[in-house]
């Protein structure tokens, strides 16, 4: 069964939930629910990645992240923090997280891969070419699920050379990091170029533009939107995804258990 990650963002700008979970008793809170809908790992962040975001301070991360991260994993439950920076990831995994989730794969804190190896955790490696800020620019690729694949497996090289075991890597090709509408369909189509590598692969479209635009719509609402990622979510598992990364638990719960019945 592919597993569900949930996402709890604790920032004041994130593209689709941002300034709704800002308190932390609200985030722990939708963190519990989010479990109760099904979610196997809570993914915290503190830092949006949308287009065009600006950088949050370290510090001001972590004042935002910790508390949650504690709150949740002092119940049990599997934890990862969405974060570019290594000093936040060693204090997430200091205060239980188990997972760290980096879009950038080593490649935005030159810190990252040996505060990683340090820490014990598993390693989400994203595709990643550059700040969201100007991440657009870079959007040029040959064939893209290809290249993608061929990036990350130099991510991979370099996370291992710095300590991390393989059995560790996580990798996810970063739908909507440097890639403009069709090239994520393009990516997504290629998907066994990436599980090919050989590692467990995390796949995240939850609400993204490139969905609002296939549907013609790029005004298109939260429902929409979920509907959209529940099916995405739903044929990547079939595609080979360890799991998928989503805002709404529920939908794709039952998008997943239908695809699996569908298997058999
Ligand atoms: N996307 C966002 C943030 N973190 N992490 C991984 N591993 N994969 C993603 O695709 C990804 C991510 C941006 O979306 P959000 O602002 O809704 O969290």
């Amino acid at each position: 069964m592919t597993d569900i990650w949930g996402i709890v963002n604790v920032t004041t700008d994130s593209f689709s939930d941002g300034g709704r979970y800002i308190d932390p008793e609200r985030a722990v809170a939708h963190g519990l629910a989010l479990q109760d809908a099904g979610a196997d790992v809570l993914d915290i962040g503190g830092e949006s990645t949308r287009p065009g975001a600006e950088r949050v301070d370290p510090a001001v991360e972590e004042q935002r992240v910790l508390p949650v991260i504690q709150a949740l994993a002092a119940r049990g439950i599997v934890v990862s923090i969405d974060t570019l920076n290594a000093s936040t990831a060693a204090a997430a995994v200091r205060a239980g997280a188990r997972i760290v989730n980096d879009v950038s794969g080593g490649l935005a804190d030159p810190g990252m891969l040996a505060a990683v190896a340090a820490s014990g955790a598993d390693y989400a490696i994203g595709h990643w070419r550059g700040p969201s800020s100007d991440m657009y620019a870079r959007a040029e690729y040959l064939r893209p699920s290809r290249d993608v694949a061929g990036e990350l497996r130099k991510r991979v090289a370099e996370a291992a050379g710095a300590g991390i075991a393989p059995s560790r890597i996580i990798l996810d090709p970063g739908i909507g990091f440097a890639k403009a509408g069709s090239q994520n369909w393009d990516v997504l189509r290629g998907l066994d170029d990436i599980v090919g590598l050989g590692h467990r692969v995390l796949i995240g479209t939850s609400r993204k533009r490139f969905l609002a635009e296939t549907l013609g719509d790029d005004g298109a609402s939260e429902e929409r939107r979920d509907l959209a990622t529940a099916v995405t979510s739903a044929l990547a598992a079939r595609a080979g995804a360890w799991a998928v990364r989503v805002h709404n638990v529920a939908a794709t719960r039952d998008a997943l258990a239908i695809a699996h019945a569908w298997e058999g």
